[in-house]
């Protein structure tokens, strides 16, 4: 489990026993212990393993058996026995605003409400207005409440979903001997957050199929199910849609449900320019009817080669496969190390050799260490005497490995007034100048453009770390006008991270292509905190992938002597 699937459900646990009428206090600890735990940074199974649970703020005893019964096993006895009290469906009555947990309890116990739809239904019918301490004023109010749920929408970042859909893929692969059977929707197009998870299941009997998907130990809550679809929620919250159906039919589906609908509706236009009409189920050509078992078939019969998912937002990719101009589409493999990444020395988990050792196991030929620098007190940032005893082991490590090797690299802080954090004379004896920003976020659009490009401009910065600044979920954008980044980028040779963390992905695919458009160069970086956290590097090529970027355009496809040339052409 990761730490957001125990933080997810220890908040989980914090709802159910307050709507069962537990002393809030209990709620209270539960949520502080997931709060810590999300933001923990280092992996919490590791933490485990070294039996060091009770470092974290807010793990007691009590807490920490939970945690090792749910780690060791992948279940909780105590959450189990909670479900059989409450249904998860109630506790997803909480997401409405002005809903706390007595009401919850009240729509649910007279009622029968279990989910939002029901609340809604109900209060159209005017059946909350009857419900003691609610009146009409109070059942108007929950529907604007729900009105404005529906708007807001939350979003899984495609790191947080993507794992979950693997683990599925592979359970129902082990189960019944399916085959084919994939991820689709905004997951297989890699978007950087999805709005739920789709499956696809080919299968002689597509009964036993959605039957066997439903009875996974991974699924709390069926919300439908019928002979060729279901609709569950996981222990985690997410929310997976599975369609099955005969072989014969798949690639049809499979493209149908792979979207994007803005895709599927261009392609079902020039289906009809070709006298075809183009459906889930396949092409009809007046009543004759032509079965897709591939996808590959879709596109053939429209006169195209296949389209990667990633770029199947009708974003120009139909007139690309057209014209024979589809983008070489980059590939992880294609990347050949990470130029950001943190140790102990700063504010990460693992040590400089350990993160080496990593790297080299993911086939790297380098490894970039850019911890934070003296100006982020909060995440112990190095300052300069640290910095070049780091360096001292660094080129000690360096002598023990054969094709592979360390570069020196700092993750320098960008001022309020776009100076760096050390020296021009500091900066020169590294290899790699990552300059961030992490503070003064909040400043307005010229101060802040200003700012980046005055670092953009010192000849020693060789990359602008994750620039926009955006938190998934969290935390917008900055107001730094990108558009100008680009073109400072493109003027001084200064390369534009694509940082692969789920929670940034950022740049964004769209500003992506734009930079590559542009002339400017790319990087893709983990900014790993962890050995694992090395390993997040996938989301970020497929990101790439949706920006059409192509091996060529991303530095850390280089060996390792072309990059340390490309990385002295400022200077
Ligand atoms: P999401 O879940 O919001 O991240 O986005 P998607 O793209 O996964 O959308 P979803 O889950 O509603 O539907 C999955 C796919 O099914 C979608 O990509 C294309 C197809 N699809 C769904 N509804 C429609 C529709 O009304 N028209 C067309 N043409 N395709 C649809
Ligand atoms: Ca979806
Ligand atoms: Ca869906
Ligand atoms: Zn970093």
């Amino acid at each position: 489990m990761t730490n957001r699937q125990v933080a997810d459900l220890l908040r989980l646990i914090g709802d159910m026993l307050e709507i069962k009428g537990e002393v809030i206090y209990k709620s209270l600890a539960y949520r502080r212990a997931a709060d810590n735990i999300e933001a923990l940074g280092r992996d919490i199974n590791e933490l485990w393993r070294e039996g060091g649970l009770r470092d974290i703020p807010g793990v007691g005893a009590a807490l920490e058996n939970k945690l090792d019964e749910l780690l060791g096993t992948g279940r909780l006895g105590y959450y189990d026995k909670l479900q059989e009290e409450i249904p998860i469906g109630v506790v997803s009555l909480l997401s409405i605003p002005d809903v706390g947990p007595k009401t919850a309890k009240l729509l649910w116990e007279e009622l029968g409400a279990v989910s939002v739809a029901d609340v809604e239904r109900a209060a159209r019918e005017g059946k909350l207005r009857e419900l003691p301490g609610l009146g009409v004023r109070s059942e108007q109010r929950i529907l604007e409440g729900i009105a404005s749920l529906y708007r807001r929408t939350t979003r899984i970042p495609l790191g947080a979903a993507w794992p979950v859909a693997r683990e599925l893929v592979q359970a129902l692969r082990s189960r019944l001997g399916i085959q084919m059977v994939e991820p689709v929707g905004s997951l297989r197009r890699m978007k950087d957050t999805v709005g739920d998870i789709d499956l696809l299941v080919a299968y002689e009997e597509p009964e036993q199929a959605t039957a066997a998907f439903t009875a996974l130990p991974q699924v709390a809550e069926v919300v439908s199910h019928g002979p060729t679809r279901a609709t569950v929620i996981l222990h985690n919250g997410l929310q997976v849609d599975l369609r099955a159906l005969h072989p014969e039919r798949y690639g049809a589906l499979l493209q149908y449900f792979t979207g994007s609908k803005d895709h599927n509706v261009a392609l079902r236009a020039l289906a009809q320019r070709k006298g075809l009409s183009l459906s889930e189920y396949g092409f009809k050509r007046g009543e004759e009817e032509v079965l897709c078992p591939r996808e590959e078939d879709v596109y053939r019969i429209l006169g195209l080669p296949w389209i990667p998912p990633e770029l199947r937002e009708d974003r120009g990719e139909l007139r690309a496969a057209q014209q024979g101009a589809l983008p070489e589409l980059l590939q992880l493999a294609d990347i050949r190390g990470d130029l950001h990444s943190h140790t102990n020395w700063s504010d990460a988990a693992a040590t400089l050799l350990e993160m080496a050792q990593a790297a080299q196991g993911l086939g790297y030929e380098y490894l970039v260490i850019s911890d934070h620098t003296q100006g982020l007190g909060i995440a112990n940032g190095l300052d300069v005497a640290r910095l070049r005893q780091q360096r001292a082991e660094i080129e000690g490590l360096n002598k023990r490995f054969s094709g592979f090797r360390l570069l020196r690299g700092a993750e320098v802080e960008i001022r309020g007034d776009g100076t760096l954090d050390y020296p021009d004379e500091v900066l020169q004896e590294l290899d790699v100048v990552i300059a961030s920003v992490h503070v003064g976020l909040r400043q307005d659009k010229e101060t802040i453009t200003a700012r980046v490009v005055r670092a953009m401009r010192n000849p020693h910065v060789d990359i602008l770390g994750h620039p926009s600044g955006r938190l998934l979920g969290y935390r917008e954008a900055t107001n730094v006008d990108l558009d100008s980044v680009l073109q400072v980028a493109a003027e001084t040779g200064t390369i534009l991270e694509v940082n692969a963390m789920p929670n940034r992905l950022d740049l964004d695919d769209v500003h992506i292509r734009r930079a590559i458009e542009l002339g400017v160069a790319l990087c893709i970086n983990s900014d790993a905190h962890s050995t694992g956290g090395l390993e997040v590097m996938e989301y970020g090529v497929a990101t790439a992938r949706r920006g059409w970027a192509e091996a060529r355009h991303i530095v850390n496809t280089l060996p390792v002597e072309q990059l340390r040339k490309l990385l002295t052409r400022k200077e």
